[in-house]
């Protein structure tokens, strides 16, 4: 049995989220994607630290209808975790980090693991520092990344830390609620399946919830 995270990805639009998710999947940049008008779902396997596999379920919002304030409780409620993606270029799209955070915050579970990315650092143009980012990043409470759907630069490892952050959440959730358990001799939750022993069938196994795998 896998454990399967729920996460989102959000943000002002063209900021590259689709990119980032399509990096993800398949291995390369993808050229002119069309804006996503519907959210888009994409599965991608991770193997932890321990070894342990965990299933990413990866939605992809809509940046134009999905614009801060019109995030949905509907599509955040479900989710463990978020990205969070800015423009390293665009100034505005990084000045909405927060009403992004503020949404994520208001919509999503209590327990959750949001990461802030600054996107394009491919780009030769002015951008705003990396300092400017962690700073804004450290004073939400949020880790910070930076990527380049462009040239793959850090895709795997942003979502590779956010699977290790929400498995990590959930053992200290489990073993909190054991504790319940026992205390309260009663049954709460079942416990969170860290076991090692789970593989993949093969490399291409399907969660056949989603169109790209
Ligand atoms: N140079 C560069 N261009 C990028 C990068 N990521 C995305 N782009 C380009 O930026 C544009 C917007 O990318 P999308 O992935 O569609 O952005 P989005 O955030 O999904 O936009 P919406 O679907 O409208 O919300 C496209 O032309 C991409 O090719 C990057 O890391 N570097
Ligand atoms: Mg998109």
């Amino acid at each position: 049995m896998f454990n399967t995270f729920s996460v989102i990805v959000i943000g002002d639009s063209g900021v590259g989220k689709s990119s980032i998710v399509k990096y993800l999947i398949e291995g390369k940049f993808v050229k002119d994607i069309p804006t996503t008008l519907q959210p888009d779902l994409a599965c991608k396997d991770v193997e932890l630290r321990n070894k342990c596999k965990v299933r990413l379920q990866i939605f992809d919002a809509a940046g134009q209808e999905s614009n801060y304030g019109s995030l949905t409780r509907s599509s955040c409620m479900d989710k463990d975790g978020a990205l969070i993606v800015y423009n390293v270029t665009d100034r505005k799209s990084f000045d909405n980090i927060s009403k992004w955070v503020e949404d994520a915050e208001n919509y999503m579970p209590a327990e959750k693991t949001i990461f802030i990315v600054g996107n394009m650092i491919d780009k030769e143009v002015q951008r705003i520092s990396t300092l400017e980012g962690k700073n804004k990043a450290a004073n939400l409470h949020l880790k910070y990344f930076e990527t380049s759907a462009k040239e793959g630069t850090n895709i795997h490892d942003v979502f590779h830390s956010l699977a290790e952050d929400i498995y990590a959440m959930n053992r200290k959730r489990s073993g909190y609620l054991h504790n319940r358990q026992n205390d309260d001799q009663q049954h709460i939750l079942q416990p969170f399946d860290d076991s090692n022993e789970v593989k993949f069938k093969s490399d291409n196994e399907c969660c056949q919830c989603c169109q790209c795998c």
